[in-house]
This record gives structure tokens, C-alpha cells and sequence, in this order.
């Protein structure tokens, strides 16, 4: 599985190729790309639909507001979308599949793509009047009100993400128990009980997602670190790469038997690279030089109890193993009063030696997107300031919203990944038009569309980023952009008339 990134050229080809590719789903207003990824909702109303479409549109083309401030003070438009929440007849389920169509067609010709797993806790403390909600605490007294959002965002190996392949969102039960309590609770419980079955369920919906001549691997960090999704991902084909949680029984190529992390201490460093890691909620940027270190063997289930001493089928597994690559990174010497960079990831694809072993290191760093995906719907989108009275109607907004983060996400990426591609693969003909005038006060247009870069980049000093970076979230550019549209209509169809 050896990449051929020497072809940079090439990369950047495909790249811009497959945002080509996109560019039929992926663009539009507010209203025309939503038109264009949810062509296909179907609520059995056809006045529903266009319900839809407008409220989408409203929150798409505004996405960091809830509903009054989307639908611009127009109270019958905001009656029209806290009615269409309300309706029972629409589920998240419907938004959510006609979305996944889309996905699905984007990942088409891609030979490898990356799942990225997560899950997020979405605080509505405030939100006191809203039912349903349950709590986002980690600690068992005064629990925090929220919901609990886990998703895969499926992304190339460049980074460009192609849509969402999976996303459920729950209240979780506010139990008052000691950690004690909890292991318990846990150890007695079957796989299917635990809330740790989204992964496995998320990998059954994400590889009924995948062209058949696609490789799917599937990155989760170390809540993931799950033997049954080790299990599950191997027998459907698809990789995965998951940070070790902690130590866990080894068995070497040659049948002995011993533990990951003496496994590794015994060998030989491959490589030592340089990382950067990006800037987060525990640590400042920094470049770490870790030392990269792998070995393969298999990992034994850990007891039968995994699948719950209610199963009877349990002592059916207690035999099974699955093969993997344990790679660890490890940071030294670490600088002083930083904490080292230290990761064990697990993984079946090979990194025998130190090419296929940085491979993978690199492969799980796009792991990053998913958090950036949650930081776009938080921050970009506003998902926890929206205001509804039930869980339910909630559940249904942040599904929209989360489809709306992706292309928020995409546009960004686009601009990262091929900054020189025409921006028409991010904004419709009437946005980069509207646009160009708007920041060139000019009424004259150019004779070719911009690039993706010069747009963003537009679109960032419209939102008041005087730099002249394209990184950040165009999002608020994005929606000024889209009120400018709107007059740009407005005084078209004046003159035409
Ligand atoms: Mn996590």
C-alpha cells in the first residue's frame, strides 16, 4: 500500500480533478447547492420539500445563526422553519441518507479514504426549557445537559473531505455513580449495551458507503481501541488505524507470548521524524522529533467477556486474534515542562519497515480533520446556540448543520489543496461574481473566474480577516457574502423590470 506521492504533479491533478468532480454537488448559493445535495430528500410532501429547501437555504447561507437571525427578521419565514422542525414527518434519518447518496458519489475514483471517527459532546446547559437532552459530564455529580454527537467524516488522503458517512447524536443517561460503579457496570454489560457500539455500527454504515474498488481505513483515537472493531474492520476488508489505549497482550510472529510495550521496547528505532503539531486545547504548536519503532504479531481477544457474560456465543471467541502493526511514536528527549508526544497506534495494514511505518503515522494525522469538523460546527456553524424545545427537533437542526459544516469545510480545504483551481468549484457563478464586485467596487467582471485562493481569500477580508491567509473559516465572509447576493438579485430583477 505504498503511495506515489514522488508524482506530485500527478497529485495535484488529481486533486484538482476530483474537485472537478465535486463541483456539481459541491457549489451553489445557499439554496442552489442545497438544492443540488438534497435533490433527492423525499418527505412523501411535496410542499414539505420546498419547506426544506428554503429553511436549508436560510440556515445554509447563514450558518452561524439559529433560526431567527438566518431567516433575517422575517417572522413567516422563521414560523415556516420551526415548523418544519417540528414536523414529524421529517427525520434526520432522510436528511441524513440523501446526504450520505451525495457522499457516496463523491468518494467514487478514489482509491483509498480515510473514515475518521469522533465523537463530541454538544452543550445546551442553557437551554433549560429544552427536553430530552441528557447529560455531556464526565464526572457523576452535577451533570452538564447536552447531547452526544459521533461522527465519521470521510476525507482523501490529501485531506479534502467528501461528506459524512455516518452520524448519530443521543442524550445519554444521567447516572449517578462512583468510576467503581461505572467499570461494573461496563464488565457486565455486551457490547451491544455499551455506548462504545457506535464505532462498530459507524463501520458498517461507512463500508456500505464504499466503491468496491476503494480502500476504506478507518482512524479513531484511543476510545476506539476496541477489539471487536478490530475484528469487524478486518473481516469486512477495510484497515484501520487506532491509538492503543493501554498495554495490551501480544503475541510475536513467532508465537510468544508478551505485551505491545515490551514488544516495542525490545526493538530497533526505524526512523526518527519531525512532527508538527498543531496548535490545541492542551498544547501550543511545536515540531516534536520522535523516534517511530514497529512490530507485528497478533493481539488476542482480550477476555470472552468483551461480548458480555449474557453471551452465549462468548466462549466461541475466546480463541480469536486479529494481526496487526504496532507502531510507536515516541518523542525524545522531550522538551523541558512539555508533556512528550507518545503514541502506540494499531493498525493492519503493514509498516514493516520505515517507509510504510511513517506511512501510517502520517495516515493518522489526518485524524486532526475530525476535530476540526467539530470546531467548525461549533464555531463556524453555532450548532449549540440553536434554540429548539425538544431533543428531537434539536437532533434534527444539527444534522442539517453538520451537513452544512462539511461544506463549509470543503470550501476551505479546496482553497488549502488547490488554491489555483477556478473558484467556481466552491462558490456558484452569482456568488463569485457578486463577489469580485463587491471587493473590487467595480460593476465590470473579469473575463475568467478567479481561483479558489483569490476567493477565499476575498471572502476572509469580507468577514474581516485583514491578513491575506486563506486558512480560517471563510464562514462569515461566506454568509456577508451571501446578503450581498441576495441585494445583487434584488436589483437585477429591478432592472430587468
Ligand atoms: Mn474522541
Amino acid at each position: 500500500m505504498k503511495n506515489d506521492s514522488g508524482e506530485i504533479g500527478l497529485l495535484v491533478e488529481s486533486i484538482v480533478k476530483s474537485g472537478n468532480r465535486h463541483m456539481k454537488t459541491v457549489t451553489g448559493n445557499g439554496n442552489e447547492w442545497i438544492r443540488g445535495e438534497f435533490h433527492q430528500i423525499d418527505f412523501g410532501d411535496k410542499r414539505l420539500k420546498e419547506r426544506f429547501f428554503e429553511t436549508a437555504g436560510l440556515l445554509s447561507s447563514k450558518a452561524s445563526g439559529s433560526i431567527h437571525p438566518s431567516c433575517h427578521g422575517s417572522w413567516s419565514q422563521a414560523k415556516g422553519a420551526y415548523r418544519f422542525f417540528s414536523n414529524e414527518r421529517v427525520s434526520e434519518s432522510a436528511l441524513f441518507r440523501t446526504h450520505c447518496v451525495q457522499t457516496q458519489k463523491r468518494l467514487e475514483g478514489h482509491s483509498l479514504v480515510f473514515s475518521l471517527q469522533d465523537t463530541s459532546e454538544l452543550n445546551f446547559d442553557s437551554h433549560k426549557k429544552t427536553e430530552g437532552l441528557g447529560s455531556i459530564s464526565k464526572a457523576y455529580h452535577k451533570h452538564k445537559m447536552g447531547l452526544m454527537l459521533h461522527a465519521s467524516l470521510m476525507v482523501t488522503q490529501e485531506g479534502l473531505p467528501l461528506g459524512l458517512s455516518s452520524l448519530k447524536c443521543w442524550s445519554r443517561v444521567s447516572r449517578e455513580e462512583t468510576p467503581q460503579e461505572k467499570q461494573r457496570r461496563l464488565y457486565q454489560s455486551t457490547m451491544k449495551e455499551k455506548e462504545s457500539i457506535k464505532w462498530i455500527e459507524t463501520l458498517y454504515e461507512t463500508a456500505a458507503l464504499i466503491p468496491k474498488d476503494t480502500c476504506l481505513i478507518t482512524l479513531g483515537d484511543r476510545e476506539a481501541d476496541i477489539f471487536e472493531l478490530f475484528r469487524v474492520a478486518s473481516s469486512l476488508k477495510t484497515f484501520f488505524i487506532i491509538r492503543n489505549r493501554k498495554d495490551r497482550k501480544f503475541i510475536d510472529e513467532k508465537g510468544k507470548k508478551t505485551t505491545v510495550q515490551t514488544a516495542l521496547s525490545k526493538t530497533p528505532i526505524l526512523k526518527t521524524i519531525a512532527l508538527t503539531l498543531p496548535k490545541n486545547q492542551q498544547r501550543v504548536a511545536r515540531t516534536a522529533y520522535v523516534d517511530i519503532r514497529s512490530i507485528s504479531g497478533w493481539l488476542p481477544i482480550r477476555n470472552n467477556l468483551v461480548y458480555g457474560p449474557t453471551n452465549k456465543d462468548a466462549s466461541r471467541h475466546i480463541h480469536e486474534k486479529v494481526h496487526v502493526s504496532a507502531i510507536s511514536v515516541k518523542e525524545q528527549p522531550p522538551p523541558e515542562g512539555v508533556a512528550p508526544v507518545e503514541w502506540v497506534l494499531l493498525t493492519n495494514l503493514t509498516a514493516t519497515d520505515a517507509f510504510e511505518a511513517e506511512e501510517k503515522v502520517n495516515w493518522y494525522r489526518l485524524r486532526w480533520k475530525i476535530e476540526e469538523f467539530f470546531k467548525t460546527l461549533k464555531s463556524g456553524c453555532c450548532v449549540e446556540q440553536c434554540r429548539l424545545n425538544t431533543a428531537t427537533k434539536l437532533t434534527k437542526m444539527i444534522t442539517l448543520k453538520s451537513i452544512i459544516a462539511f461544506k463549509l469545510m470543503y470550501m476551505t480545504k479546496m482553497a488549502a489543496l488547490c488554491p489555483e483551481a477556478t473558484c467556481t468549484d466552491v462558490l456558484s457563478k452569482i456568488e463569485w461574481q457578486t463577489l469580485y464586485c463587491r471587493i473590487q467596487t467595480t460593476s465590470r467582471l473579469p473575463e475568467h473566474p478567479p481561483t479558489v485562493l483569490q476567493a477565499i481569500t476575498w471572502l476572509g477580508q469580507l468577514g474581516g480577516f485583514l491578513n491575506r491567509r486563506a486558512e480560517g473559516l471563510p464562514g462569515i465572509g461566506y454568509e456577508i457574502l451571501q446578503e450581498n447576493v441576495r441585494l445583487f438579485i434584488i436589483l437585477n430583477n429591478k432592472n430587468c423590470g
